[in-house]
């Protein structure tokens, strides 16, 4: 085990060594704020090896994280449709690339810039035609609802870290993040109803399921902004942190989920998925199901009968007896 791997480990169960039959309960016995905030190093840059211009595509194998980051700060990240598609296909590498564990969607912060996660999409290629037009596709399309239902398919954590303005189509990303965490720069809001748009699909829907019907509506209907504590409280993000110390911060969130189990947390994710997804989420978490018979020894004695033509018992199996 490397240095940097042991203590990250170290922290994260040092609750479980320092064992005590007497303390009090504390919430701190988790060991959460043990684990290191020094930055993650990203050994790998595969923002030229993919050829992608509108964001910058990032891993480190260290600590088990890739990171997708917005990269057009002049137009406070606002998408086009090549920057989604970019996205899609960062999001693909990252979802099977076996190194990685948790994948961070950020943006890029330049100084002397405001600072922005997204400001939704770009109204210049706005077509009249239903969609968004860059002239990289043959007809305008709204590419941003297939990044969604890829978030939502991605068995690995999605974290969502925000800087400045979630706007529009920017803030819908955040929302379909399994996490956000946030800079207490960050301000969140819709914009559709005042510009000619909205999101009658997971922008809505999921919006509410985060916040409540009546928030959600609010935030539809009147288009306000909220600040970071503001999303804090409706339950629209997770945590915030001053905005020096957010990077440290997602670190430590990176580093704690990226030790814990892989498949205990893609099954909680389809699961908790899966009411709001109807058959799509129940086949994504059913394909869990099966990937684990496959390895149980009920599943390998179907298996083995089939291919010796002979037929099954499985009540031979202890752990098949229900
Ligand atoms: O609703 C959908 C969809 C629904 C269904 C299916 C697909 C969908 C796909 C997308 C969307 C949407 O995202 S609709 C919502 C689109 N976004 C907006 O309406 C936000 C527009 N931006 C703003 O309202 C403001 O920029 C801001 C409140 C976020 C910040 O204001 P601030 O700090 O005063 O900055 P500002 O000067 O306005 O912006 C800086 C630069 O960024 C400006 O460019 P410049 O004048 O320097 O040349 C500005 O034009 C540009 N910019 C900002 N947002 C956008 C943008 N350019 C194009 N599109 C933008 N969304």
């Amino acid at each position: 085990m490397s240095n940097h791997a042991q203590t990250v480990d170290v922290a994260s169960m040092s609750a479980a060594r320092k064992t005590s039959k007497t303390a009090p309960p504390t919430k701190t016995r988790d060991g959460f704020h043990l684990i290191p905030t020094t930055p993650i190093v990203y050994d790998i840059d595969a923002t030229e090896r993919e050829g992608l211009k509108d964001i910058t595509f990032k891993i480190s194998t260290n600590d088990r994280c890739a990171r997708i980051a917005f990269n057009r700060p002049h137009v406070l990240h606002a998408f086009r449709p090549n920057t989604i598609n970019e996205f899609r296909k960062a999001l693909e590498i990252a979802t099977d690339d076996v190194r990685v564990s948790v994948i961070l969607f950020a943006s890029e912060i330049i100084d002397g810039r405001t600072p922005a996660f997204c400001a939704g999409g770009d109204q210049v290629v706005r077509s009249s035609d239903g969609g968004y037009d860059d002239g990289t596709e043959d007809v305008p399309r709204l590419r941003v609802l297939d990044l969604q239902v890829q978030m939502r398919r991605c068995p690995k954590p999605i974290i969502a870290v925000v800087r400045g303005y979630a706007i529009g189509g920017g803030h819908i990303l955040h929302m379909m993040a399994d996490l956000t965490l946030a800079g207490d720069d960050a301000v969140f809001g819709q914009t559709g109803p005042r510009m000619g748009s909205f999101d009658a699909g997971y922008g809505s829907t999921h919006m509410a399921r985060l916040v409540g019907q009546k928030k959600a509506r609010e935030m539809w209907f009147t288009c306000k902004f909220y600040d970071a504590q503001d999303a804090l409280t409706m339950g629209l993000i997770n945590a915030v942190y001053p905005k020096n110390d957010l990077e440290g911060n997602v670190a430590r969130w990176v580093r704690r989920i990226s030790n814990n189990s892989p498949t205990a947390i893609a099954c909680a994710k389809a699961a908790l998925n899966a009411d709001e997804d109807g058959q799509a989420g129940i086949t994504q978490l059913g394909g869990h199901l099966t990937r684990l018979f496959y390895m149980s020894e009920e599943g390998k004695e179907g298996r083995a009968a089939y291919l010796e033509r002979r037929a099954p018992n499985f009540h031979k199996i202890p752990s098949s007896r229900l």
